[in-house]
């Protein structure tokens, strides 16, 4: 990995390279029940483990530079305070609430709390399946959903996080075009409009 150049204490030139030193953080949470995957109802939610689930989500984060962490809860409580401890250690969620989906005004309120893109994940089409398991109270507060696709929807929402991070990340460190201060007093586009508005008009209401 080649170096970043530092001028000075202030000034550090970073390129694309360099991005490893900001690693994005991810968190995956699995929720109740999940830890039986593989063992039961597998003409639902197929035949692969959470464990051998839990290893494709790491290798793919492994090719995305990206710093994975696993869990699984039966407990609401639980999920909640993955959820709020989120906040200052990973960059986004994805999750699997499982049958909290459909239920859970404190997992949907805890995902709005910490304000990180979170990508709401289900092997099976919950849009197929019962009635009831057609309305997600998590659906509102995510970035997006992915349902049906087994475990393939959590490596897309891998790397969909990983794109809408990335680019999110690309756009804070860009700097605008002509910064405020440099312009020349007056040279603004609305500064011109208003000069104009008050020429024609003799004074702004
Ligand atoms: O399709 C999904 O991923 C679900 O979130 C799975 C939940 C279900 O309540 C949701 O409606 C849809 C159930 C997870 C239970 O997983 C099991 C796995 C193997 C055996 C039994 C349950």
């Amino acid at each position: 990995m080649p170096p970043c150049w530092t001028l000075s204490r202030e000034i550090v030139l970073m390129y694309p390279a360099c991005e490893h030193i900001d690693m994005l953080r991810i968190l995956v949470v699995h929720g109740p029940n999940l830890n039986l995957l593989g063992a039961r109802e597998q003409s639902i939610y197929g035949t692969l483990s959470l464990e051998a689930l839990d290893s494709a989500i790491t290798k793919l984060a492994k090719e995305l530079a990206v710093e994975v962490n696993q869990r699984q809860s039966n407990s609401e409580g639980e999920l909640v305070t993955w959820i709020q401890e989120a906040r200052t250690k990973y960059d986004g969620i994805i999750i699997n609430p499982a049958a909290y989906t459909h239920t859970s005004v404190a997992i949907r309120d805890a995902i709005a709390a910490v304000g990180l893109p979170t990508v709401e994940v289900h092997l099976s089409n919950i849009h197929q399946r019962e009635e009831f398991r057609h309305r997600s109270y998590i659906a509102g507060v995510a970035l997006g959903q992915i349902a049906g696709l087994g475990p393939t929807g959590y490596l897309l929402a891998l790397r969909g996080l990983h794109d809408h991070l990335t680019t999110s990340r690309r756009q804070e460190k860009r700097p605008t075009s002509v910064p405020s201060r440099r312009r020349t007093k007056g040279a603004s586009p609305l500064r011109s409009r208003l000069k104009d508005r008050v020429q024609s008009e003799g004074s702004i209401e």
